[in-house]
């Protein structure tokens, strides 16, 4: 185990990497335990072999006696046939990443079909999350769908009420764009206090894709719609769920929203709404209904009971707020975050991810004093609308304690609050909707913890 965990060769590692799948429990029993021990060795170890060149660049390689065993040492894979092709099936990770998993957050209440599995952000690069590793929230369990068998209807306010296959929504002209789904309740632990241990259980409940479908316009238009007193629409999933949800039409005409049936080159996954799924690019990700059955155009919102009862904001004066659907900029450093391991002091990539329902991120700052000093990370290209952005900056670890943070601005103008900004607006007891900034305390001894200041 040890041993594999060592050889993807990054400098930090999520506990996961460390561990056995139990997950977070065992982190912590084996930090009492005295793991910093095994971080030791693992220093060197990695130092002699796939990390050399961090050691190196810090000018301090770590010198291995009588030569490393990994270079003199031709492996088996230098000196005899490979594996053949495949001549069926689906590929799959590397056996040594089978840490790298979707979780279920050990700060929630799950039941077994009502519930959430968070994507393991510290573990991810670029801005596109791995099909098999989006977060998933099911209100009433997945459903693979025979696809021959799916209908989709639009009734309402049209001229001509329609139903359509899954064929002939694919015969139609499509789009293909990148944009993150963020679930309004992302965070919404840490929003009272509780401070669950990693960034994925953080942060894990958003996730980037490209999405291929079309345009939700386009399917209005041949139903014949009412564009002009059709002032919403009501869109209805096929799952025992019932999950309903208001969309103005001000974004439909906006020919953003899209009906999918593709995510990353091939067919939505059946955790993702296959065959068809509702894309509605920066608003909160109950609206992107999956199973996508019916769009019924009306002239008033709905008041469903995903809109009524759940997904509401309590404001610091009692009342609730209705209908909060874009989700505002927000951005979380990924490397270093809770639960990984600073293996020493010097040269460290500080990288996260930044996103905006309004548009695009503009600019992202660091801190590593917990606030008081800022530097501009650098933006990775594609900075894309309503997309995830990469950001990346370098960081020299003095070894002493640091709180690091991130505040993104987007293209509005808009900066992410802090959470005593956020606090004074939107008071203590709201669950959805936070996005504050989230600080991460490197400890002395490397380990790194969610903290919240201010
Ligand atoms: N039909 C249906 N659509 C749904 C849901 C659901 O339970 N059923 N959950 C919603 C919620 S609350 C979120 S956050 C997203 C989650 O999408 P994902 O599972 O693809 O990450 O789907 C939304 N659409
Ligand atoms: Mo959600």
């Amino acid at each position: 185990m040890k041993q594999q965990d060592l050889s993807s060769g990054r400098i930090l590692k999520a506990p996961e990497s460390f561990l056995s799948r139990d997950g977070i429990k065992t982190v912590f029993a084996e930090a009492r335990a005295g793991r910093r021990d095994f971080i030791r060795n693992a220093f060197a170890a990695a130092a002699a072999g796939v990390a050399a060149p961090v050691a190196m660049a810090q000018g301090n390689p770590v010198p291995v006696e009588g030569g490393d065993p990994n270079i003199l040492t031709l492996p088996t894979h230098s000196t005899s046939l490979g594996q053949g092709v495949a001549t069926e099936g689906y590929g799959k990770p590397s056996q040594f990443e089978a840490n790298v998993q979707r979780r279920q957050s050990p700060g929630l209440t799950q039941t077994t079909q009502a519930s959430v599995s968070f994507a393991p952000l510290q573990s991810l690069f670029g801005i596109v999350t791995p099909s098999g590793l989006h977060f998933e929230r099911h209100h009433q369990g997945w459903w693979d769908i025979d696809p021959s068998k799916h209908r989709f209807m639009i009734n309402g306010m049209v001229k001509s009420p329609r139903v359509f296959t899954v064929d002939e929504i694919m015969r139609l002209p499509s789009v293909s764009r990148f944009h993150f789904i963020e679930c309004g309740a992302n965070t919404a632990v840490d929003w009272g206090n509780v401070a669950v241990p990693t960034v994925q259980y953080t942060h894990g409940m958003v996730s980037c894709s490209e999405f291929t479908g079309v345009p939700l316009i386009t399917l209005l238009e041949m139903a014949g719609a009412d564009l002009k007193n059709g002032k919403f629409v009501l869109a209805e999933g096929a799952d025992g769920s019932s999950m309903t949800r208001t969309i103005p039409m001000s974004l439909i005409k906006s020919g953003e929203v899209f009906v999918a049936y593709g995510q990353n080159g091939e067919m939505l996954r059946p955790e993702q709404g296959y065959p068809l799924r509702l894309i509605v690019p920066g608003v909160q990700g109950v609206s992107w209904v999956k199973y996508l059955r019916r769009i019924e155009v009306g002239d008033k919102p709905y008041a469903t009971k995903d809109e009524a009862v759940h997904y509401i904001d309590l404001q610091p004066d009692g009342q609730h707020r209705q209908y909060t659907s874009i989700q505002e900029c927000k951005s979380v450093v990924t490397t270093p975050s809770g639960g990984q391991v600073l293996l020493d002091k010097g040269f460290y990539n500080i990288s996260g991810l930044a996103w905006s329902g309004r548009g695009k991120v503009k600019r992202v700052d660091v801190s590593v004093d917990g606030g008081r000093n800022w530097r501009t990370a650098r933006l990775e290209s594609p900075v894309l609308s309503k997309a995830l952005t990469r950001f990346n900056i370098d960081w020299v670890w003095d070894g002493k304690p640091a709180i690091v943070q991130s505040r993104a601005m987007d293209e509005t103008g808009y900066v992410q609050p802090n959470y005593k900004q956020l606090r004074s607006v939107r008071g203590t007891r709201s669950i959805y909707h936070n996005n504050a900034i989230q600080s991460w305390l490197v400890q002395e001894n490397g380990e790194v913890k969610n903290v919240q200041v201010s």
